[in-house]
Formats: C-alpha cells, structure tokens, sequence
C-alpha cells in the first residue's frame, strides 16, 4: 500500500516538472552528438582508390522559423551555406544566421571530442555541441560531407522539432538527415575529386555550377546518413 502512494506521488511531481518546462519558463539544455561511424578507407572510387570519410565542422542552429539555411529547389542564398558546404567551413554561415529572423542561436562546433584543435571528425572520431531551447523551437545541423565538391548533411529545411507534445525528444535523430547537394559547385567523383575538400589547391575552387539546393540521390552508401554517421540527440533532466 505505501509503496503504490510513493509512486502516485513521484508521478506527480514528474509531470509538474513536465508542465513547467512545457510553458517555457525554463529552456531545456540538449546535447548533440555526431559520430563518424565510417572505417578508413571504407571507400573505393572507379580508379581503385581507397578513400576514407570525414564529415566537416558545423553549425547546429536552434529556430522557430521553417526554411532559415536553405530552400529545397532554390539556389543557395548567399550567406555562407557555400563555403560550409565546399569547404567545410561554417563561420560565415554562423555570422550570418546569428541574430536572422526566426534564428534563436547558432553554435558551430568544430573541434572533436578529444581533440585540442579544430578539425573534421574522421572515422570514429565524433562532434559533440550543446544547444538550449523551448517548446515550438526546432534545430538544423550542417556539416560537410567532406569528400565532395558541396555537399553537406542536415535535415530538412524546416529542421527537426526539438519538442513533440511539449516533451523534449531524446535518440538517435541520424534518420531526420539527408546528403545535400548545394548546387555551387560542379560534382566530381567523391573521394577522388581534384577541387574536392581534401584535394582543392584553396578554399571555393572548382567550376561553378548555379544550380539549386537539392537532395543527393545517386544511390551510393554515404547518401543515406545512417551508414556513415550517427546523431544523438540528449536532454538534460528537468531540476527538481
Ligand atoms: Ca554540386
Ligand atoms: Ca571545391
């Protein structure tokens, strides 16, 4: 009997908590973690050529607008989403969404977890970043799929709900992100690519390609984010 009181009890003052965070008096601290989950060398271009997969620094932006980084079936804007997306590379990104309308904040992350210098994360390395929000905002993550001319991973434009029903969600998000393609620069091969990240003579070389934002759909592995990296997503527990 007292140990069915207890429960009703702890129950309650759970879901207290809950409505609480609901009405937004207190922003929920959320930590993100983006592994690389790749081998080296996993690759093997049409020459032969073994190549391994490193995915960029990048920004995680918390927003309440839908379409803040990007346009599906639009050119790039301008503001910086090129040079993330051709040379990994998300400071202008970052100053230009910091203070945009319907952007909350902008965090870049771009030194991995153990590391003491700035970096790309390579395989088994992971990007760790720390982010707050309320119920209603959403978050979008950008980085450089790092062997290609521009392509970057993130969700769809609108982002992924960092609330549903109120509640903070808490996983793995890695299937809420899709390759894309930023429609600056001209494809070459991945991993073999002369203007490609690793191989480029300085950042923003290579042929233009004025083309417009879309999805990479060519088949291969690294298409799919869930083969080659894995987000978590973790929100502290409420105070009691
Ligand atoms: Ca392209
Ligand atoms: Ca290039």
């Amino acid at each position: 009997m007292s140990t069915k009181i207890l429960s009703v009890v702890v129950g309650a003052v759970l879901s207290v908590a809950g409505m609480v965070s609901a009405n937004g008096a207190e922003p929920t601290k959320f930590t993100i973690r983006l592994k690389n989950t790749t081998k080296p060398d996993a690759f093997t271009a049409s020459n032969g050529t073994k190549w391994s997969l490193a995915f960029s620094p990048g920004t995680a932006v918390v927003h309440t607008d839908k379409s803040v980084i990007f346009t599906s079936g639009k050119k790039d804007r301008g503001q910086g989403l090129e040079a993330q997306s051709e040379d990994g590379d998300p400071s202008t990104l970052a100053r230009s969404l910091a203070g945009a309308k319907g952007v909350k904040s902008v965090t870049v992350f771009n030194t991995p977890v153990n590391a003491n210098a700035p970096g790309p994360i390579t395989p088994g390395a992971a990007h760790k970043v720390t982010v707050s929000a309320i119920p209603g905002d959403r978050l979008t993550i950008t980085t450089m799929m790092g062997q290609s001319n521009d392509w970057f991973y993130a969700p769809a434009e609108s982002g992924i709900e960092l609330f549903k029903s109120g509640k903070a969600i808490s996983g793995d998000i890695t299937s809420q992100l899709f390759l894309w393609d930023a429609g600056t620069e001209v494809n070459q091969e991945a991993g073999i690519g002369s203007e490609q990240g690793p191989r480029q003579k300085g950042p923003n070389t290579g042929k233009a390609e004025n083309s417009v934002v879309r999805k990479v759909q060519d088949g291969k592995s690294y298409s799919k984010p869930s083969n080659v990296m894995r987000i978590t997503i973790t929100p502290a527990m409420p105070a009691m």
